[in-house]
C-alpha cells in the first residue's frame, strides 16, 4: 500500500514558499536579433513593480521583487513605499558591471586599478541602495573572461577577483550578504572568469560566512546534473539562491519548468532533501526574459510552475525511499520518485487557491482582469523599459 502522503498533508508547507520576481523580466528583451517592444512595457521602476505586484495578486507566490543596479535606478524611499502599497517588497539587489567601455577586459578582475577600483564602487553603490531598501541580498553576476587562448592571464585575474571581492565584503552590513553566480560561458567565449560552481564556492569560501554561492539553472554545460549541485552547496551551507530559468541551448533564459519539468522536480527533490525548502537562507528567484510571449503571464506560469513541481516533490514517500535505497532496491526506489513525479496535483493546487481566496487559474484570471488591456492604454510616450535599462 501506497504511504505517498496526501496533497493534504503538505498544504501547509506549500502556504510558506515565496518565489521573488526579476523586475527585468517586465522590460523588453530580445536576442542580438531583434528586441520586440510590447504594449503596456514598463517605463520605469515603479511601473515594474506594479506589474510584479500583479503576479503576486494573482499567485499569491511572489512578494519580493529584485532590482537590477542601475537600470533600476530611481529614488528608493518612494520605490520601497510604492511596492509596499501594492503589497510586495523589494528583493535582491543586482550589481551590472557589463555594459560600460571600461569593462571590456574586465571589471572586478581587470588589469588596471582604476577600472578595478571603478567596477568595486558599482557595487559599493549596490549596497548603498541595499542599505535604503533593506534588501539583504546583493548578487555579482560577472560578465568577466576572454575569448583566445593566451589572451588573459588567468591566474592573476582569479587573484584580483579575490581582492576585489574583498573589498566589496568588508563593506557589507551585519545583516547584508552577497551571493556570486556563476556561468560556464558568454559573454566570453574561451575562459570565464566564475563559469562553474567549484570556482564560485573556492571565492565565496575565502570571503567568509555572509558570501554564499547563486545557482542559475541555466548556466551549465547541457547534461550537467544539476540536482547534485544543489545537493552538494546545501551539504556545505553555501547554496544561498537560485536563479530559476529553462534552457534547451545555452543561457535560453526561457520559463522555469517550460524545458525540463522533470529536471525542476529533480532539483526541488534535493532542495528538500538538503532542508532547503521555506529556509530563510535561500533565495528562490527567478531569471528569465519574456522575448515573444506576454511578460506577466510568463511570470506567472513560472511562478505556477515552481509551485507546482515542488507539490510534486513533496509527495515522495520519502520512508519507503529512504529504505528502497537502504537495501538496493533500484527499481522500487525509482518508482516511488517516479510516482511523485508523475501525480497531477494541478486540479488539487487549483483548489487550494481558491481555498486562500486567490483564483483557480491566474492566467485566466489576468486575462480577464482588463490588466493589459489597461496598462496598454495608460503608459503612452516615455520610453520602454528593456534590456540595458
Ligand atoms: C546574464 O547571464 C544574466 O542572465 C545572469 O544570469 C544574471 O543573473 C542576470 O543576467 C542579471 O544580471
Ligand atoms: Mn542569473
Amino acid at each position: 500500500m501506497s504511504t505517498q502522503p496526501s496533497f493534504a498533508d503538505i498544504s501547509d508547507q506549500l502556504a510558506a514558499q515565496e518565489i521573488e520576481l526579476p523586475s527585468w523580466a517586465f522590460g523588453n528583451s530580445g536576442t542580438r536579433f531583434k528586441v520586440f517592444g510590447t504594449p503596456g512595457t514598463p517605463r520605469d521602476p515603479f511601473e515594474k513593480i506594479a506589474d510584479a505586484a500583479k503576479v503576486h495578486e494573482l499567485t499569491g507566490l511572489a512578494p519580493q521583487v529584485a532590482l537590477h543596479i542601475p537600470w533600476d535606478l530611481c529614488d528608493f524611499d518612494e520605490l520601497a513605499a510604492h511596492a509596499a502599497d501594492l503589497g510586495v517588497r523589494l528583493g535582491t539587489v543586482n550589481s551590472n558591471t557589463f555594459q560600460d567601455d571600461d569593462y571590456k577586459f574586465g571589471a572586478l578582475t581587470h588589469e588596471d586599478e582604476r577600472i578595478r577600483n571603478k567596477a568595486v564602487d558599482a557595487h559599493f553603490q549596490c549596497i548603498d541602495v541595499m542599505d535604503r531598501t533593506g534588501s539583504r541580498d546583493l548578487k555579482i553576476w560577472l560578465a568577466e573572461g576572454s575569448n583566445y587562448p593566451g589572451q588573459a592571464d588567468m591566474r592573476g585575474r582569479q587573484d584580483r577577483l579575490h581582492d576585489s571581492l574583498t573589498r566589496i565584503y568588508d563593506r557589507l552590513g551585519e545583516e547584508q550578504r552577497m551571493v556570486l553566480e556563476y556561468k560556464f560561458f558568454e559573454p566570453s567565449f574561451y575562459h570565464t572568469d566564475v563559469p562553474d560552481w567549484g570556482t564560485s564556492y573556492a571565492q565565496v569560501a575565502a570571503l567568509g560566512d555572509k558570501a554564499m554561492v547563486c545557482l542559475d539553472t541555466g548556466h551549465h554545460a547541457p547534461g550537467t546534473n544539476i540536482e547534485f549541485i544543489v545537493m552538494q552547496l546545501l551539504r556545505l551551507g553555501k547554496l544561498g539562491s537560485f536563479d530559476f530559468n529553462s534552457r534547451f541551448y545555452a543561457d535560453d533564459d526561457l520559463m522555469v519548468g517550460a524545458a525540463d519539468p522533470f529536471q525542476l522536480f529533480r532539483i526541488l527533490h534535493e532542495v528538500i532533501r538538503g532542508g532547503g525548502f521555506n529556509s530563510p537562507d535561500i533565495a528562490f528567484m527567478l531569471d528569465q526574459c519574456h522575448n515573444v510571449e506576454n511578460k506577466i503571464e510568463g511570470q506567472i506560469r513560472s511562478v505556477l510552475n515552481v509551485q507546482e513541481m515542488t507539490a510534486r516533490a513533496l509527495l515522495i514517500d520519502t520512508g519507503a525511499l529512504t529504505e528502497a535505497q537502504r537495501t538496493g532496491d533500484v527499481i522500487t526506489a525509482n518508482d516511488i520518485f517516479m510516482d511523485a513525479f508523475y501525480t497531477d496535483v494541478r486540479p488539487d493546487l487549483a483548489e487550494w487557491r481558491v481555498s486562500r481566496g486567490l483564483p483557480a487559474d491566474p492566467i485566466r484570471a489576468f486575462r480577464e482582469s482588463g490588466y493589459q488591456e489597461q496598462i496598454a492604454a495608460d503608459r503612452v510616450g516615455g520610453t520602454q523599459a528593456g534590456w540595458g535599462a
